[in-house]
């Protein structure tokens, strides 16, 4: 009996899968949400603020408390003898800081003690700056002034130099630690440091992940040096090699196997970011297909047919963990968008459903920049959202124009950022809270002209790392474990095609109300 096991160490909890490769089904799928497990590290939703609203912070060893409960739990579910393979994924752009003792610790950790009691002396800095950090904007010009401007960058890395990645982060630490950054012997992402938690060694990134740093250069799969040169002194020497997605990094450490019951032969497979690792979890992994996930920011992701970067500087393009490269496009203004006009009008979601199905498209010449908070696609730096039409909707007085106004907002602003990608995809998945209301994904299809499948996997980056696992340590091929592991509602969503030319219509003037901003 063959068992894989995929891990997912996200913002908010740290989550496992164990898929059966003989049965083709899920053994078990544990989670350990940090807010409610472990609030002695005052991290309800998984991170805390810094001195300034835009620092944000995670502390690594609240993620390690939660490896070993997580493992705990997973044992008392599964038997964990029958995992061969492991691999994972972690929150893109975040970073542990570890001095010289890691090197010597890691290979050495004692199953009768904790993760985190014995990593907390590794720590050069004791917190993890994340992914909703934006607190390098200088850091982010200095890097491109030395690099000769945000367009070389881009060429290089795939990303302009973007507050939350990995370089301008560094950076920042460099110039606010001058003591702490040379103590630091090694660097990780997220994703690298459970890798080499659960290896019991210094282990690689991979080229997915290591694509959300501004350090990595795309063409060449290795660090660049320009980039690592403007970031920081001697950083080549702190950061891990980078291999391809299919790199099989060694043996699950003794800890793990002592402890918790696995076999000392289980192999692991080099760990990823999550949305490359969704990416998989999605049978997405080809080109063709394009996944929105419709969660607290909306996000849009695709394997690439051919690598291009956002001229405008707003999108990325990450490696495919399945070879090539995939972009993504994250908008802040998500769900919570949403749920700012839904509770503006004390709404249910039925009762915002049904104003969508009772407002012509085009919502009678009104539309919304719905932008309630920070936007990153395009960059807005307030928290105005920009209404045109009629006086009644303008004072926010017609909650139904409101509500069918912000989606359609929504959805044009995505379908005019995400055409750098310039794909015309043959089907678009969606996941995500939303994605579950049948009105909102109509008027998806409807904008973008493509038809629309529902998701049925829920944990799809964990998924992604148990199928990398077993893919490329126990043979199997991705065609299959999509098959098998990766399903969609049997309701396609149609676009309706009269609607195409008024959607056509409203772009035009949304792209002349983003002029305004
Ligand atoms: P995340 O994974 O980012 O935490 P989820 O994918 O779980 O987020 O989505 C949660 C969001 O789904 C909620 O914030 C809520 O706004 C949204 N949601 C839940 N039900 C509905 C619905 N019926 N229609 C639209 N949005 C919904
Ligand atoms: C992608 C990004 C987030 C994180 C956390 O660029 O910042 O999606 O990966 O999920």
């Amino acid at each position: 009996m063959a068992y894989s096991l995929g891990i997912d160490g996200s913002t908010q909890s740290m989550s496992a899968i164990v898929i059966d490769l003989d049965n083709n089904d899920v053994v078990c799928e544990c989670t350990i949400n940090f807010g409610e497990r472990l609030p002695e590290y005052d991290s309800p939703n998984g991170f805390f603020k810094g001195e300034t609203s835009s620092e944000v912070y995670s502390n690594p060893l609240m993620w390690l408390d939660a490896i070993d409960l997580l493992f705990n739990e997973l044992k008392d579910s599964c038997d964990l003898s029958k995992v061969k393979a492991i691999s994972g994924a972690g929150q893109q752009h975040g970073s542990v800081y570890l001095n010289t003792k890691w090197l010597e610790t890691i290979g050495q950790l004692d199953p009768t003690e904790s993760l985190s009691k014995q990593i907390k002396p590794c720590l050069s800095r004791p917190h993890s700056p994340i992914w909703m950090d934006t607190s390098t904007t200088l850091e982010c010009q200095e890097i491109a002034q030395a690099l000769g401007g945000n367009e070389i960058i881009c060429q290089k890395s795939g990303s302009t130099a973007i507050e939350r990645f990995t370089g301008p982060q560094i950076r920042r630490f460099y110039k606010t630690s001058l003591d702490a950054y040379p103590n630091t012997a090694r660097i990780h992402l997220v994703s690298s440091f459970i890798c080499s938690i659960l290896s019991g060694q210094d282990c690689p990134i991979d080229t997915g992940d290591g694509a959300g740093m501004n350090l990595m250069n795309l063409k060449t799969n290795t660090w660049d040096y320009d980039l690592v040169h403007a970031t920081a002194p001697n950083l080549i020497d702190k950061l891990p090699f980078i291999v391809q997605g299919d790199t099989v990094v060694g043996k699950i450490s003794e800890y793990f196997s002592e402890k918790y019951g696995f076999s000392k032969e289980v192999s692991i497979v080099v760990f990823t970011g999550d949305n490359p690792s969704s990416l998989v979890g999605t049978a997405a992994s080809a080109p063709g297909k394009t996944v929105i996930s419709l969660g607290t920011s909306d996000t849009f992701f695709a394997a690439m047919p051919s690598t291009v970067s956002d001229p405008n500087g707003y999108g990325h393009v990450f490696g495919n963990p399945s070879g090539g490269s995939m972009s993504l496009q994250c908008f802040l203004n998500g769900s919570l968008a949403r749920e700012f006009v839904k509770d503006k009008f004390e709404y249910s979601w039925d009762q915002f459903t049904n104003a969508l199905l009772e407002t012509p498209p085009g919502c009678n010449g009104n539309y919304m920049l719905p932008f309630f908070s920070h936007e990153i696609s395009p960059l807005y730096d307030g928290n105005n959202p920009v209404l045109k039409g009629n006086s009644n909707f303008e004072n926010w007085r017609s909650p139904k124009l409101a509500i069918r106004a912000c989606i359609e907002g929504q959805f044009i602003n995505m379908k005019m950022h995400t055409e750098w990608m310039s794909m015309i995809p043959e089907i678009i998945y969606v996941t995500g809270g939303a994605s579950k209301n049948h009105a909102i994904i109509q008027i998806l299809s409807d904008i973008f002209q493509v038809n629309v499948q529902q998701l049925e996997v829920n944990g799809s980056v964990a998924l992604g790392g148990a199928m990398r696992a077993a893919q490329h340590c126990l043979g199997y091929t991705l065609k299959e474990l999509e098959s098998e592991f990766c399903n969609c509602s049997s309701e396609m969503i149609q676009p309706n095609e009269y609607n195409k030319e008024e959607y056509l219509k409203i772009e035009n003037e949304i792209k002349s109300m983003l002029l305004t901003l």
